[in-house]
């Protein structure tokens, strides 16, 4: 009887898995994380950043929106229901005004937080704030022009892209390729692109530089974790092409890559945009996968 009520649990469960996600491909990530510590036995809940301020440009797409880890850390003397409300200040929203869960002591909670901003949003400063009962965390939102961001001479950071497709499977949006996160982690949540044509090529992903800009480097990060290597799940053929005076060239061409991450360098071109021709991938499924693209 026990056996059987296995068996049909395992078909059940075979069924649900490849129903929901083919096993060759990554699955999504879990958004909240649980990091165990020691207490500090002072009965508080102390709530955490993973950055003292947060830099939100105006006119994004709304599908790379800002974002930032945010936590909380029980130094109670025992095991409780901990809860930190989550407050922004309007026009801007967050994707969660609550963070709830039951805490062993000295345990640290962690989840992303987005944030939005409004097409019709004035630049300044906003106020975000992490709130327990016993403490308040204020971070600073600063929403700026995207001409007036300190790109760190990213030239593609949150400019506009647009791919060929998109894998709609889980969160992949083109601009992801351009959103200042080069992590592999937390793939299928929004920070890399998978393109939605297994084993058909090429598939392209452009970025758009805002009117001409004198580029000679291009920084390629493929899918690359120790769960996911490049090796079989990232790109491995690829032309890096520059948009002159209307005309897409070539000025880089990599082939045989195994390597999470490509430096491409070329001779200065005036480009107004940048896009990545992929060619092939290294097996598990063929897709083309990218978490970013930066341009110098
Ligand atoms: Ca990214």
């Amino acid at each position: 009887m026990r056996k059987l009520a296995a068996a049909a649990l395992a078909a059940a469960v075979a069924l649900t898995t490849a129903a929901a996600w083919d096993p060759e491909e990554p699955p999504s990530s879990v958004s909240v994380k649980v990091k165990p510590g020691v207490s500090k036995g002072t009965g508080k809940l102390i709530p955490r950043a993973g950055a003292d301020r947060l830099v939100a440009p105006l006119g994004v797409d709304p599908a790379c929106p800002a974002k930032i880890e945010i936590g909380m850390r029980s130094d109670a003397k025992k095991a409780a229901y901990a809860t930190m409300n989550v407050e922004i200040d309007a026009p801007l929203t967050a994707s969660r005004s609550m963070l709830t869960s039951y805490l062993p002591p000295g345990y640290e909670l962690g989840a992303k937080l987005l944030v939005a901003v409004p097409p019709g949003a004035k630049a300044g400063t906003y106020g975000l704030r992490l709130r327990t009962p016993a403490q308040t965390l204020q971070v600073p939102v600063e929403v700026v022009p995207l001409d007036r961001l300190d790109n760190g001479g990213n030239l593609a950071l949150h400019r506009p892209v647009t791919a060929s497709s998109q894998h709609t499977n889980a969160n992949y949006p083109p601009c992801s390729v351009a959103d200042g996160d080069r992590s592999s982690n937390g793939w299928a949540g929004g920070n890399g692109w998978n393109d939605a044509t297994a084993r058909a090529w090429p598939d392209t992903v452009a970025i758009a530089l805002g009117g001409p800009k004198q580029v000679s480097r291009v920084d390629l990060y493929t899918l690359h974790t120790e769960r996911y290597p490049a090796s079989r799940y990232g790109v491995r053929d690829w032309d890096v092409q520059a948009q002159v005076s209307g005309q897409w060239q070539t000025v880089a061409q990599v082939r045989g890559n195994t390597a999470g991450n490509v430096r491409s360098d070329f001779a200065p071109v005036t480009a107004d945009a940048v896009r990545i021709v992929a060619l092939a991938s290294n097996g598990a499924n063929d897709y083309t996968r990218i978490i970013e693209v930066e341009v110098r």
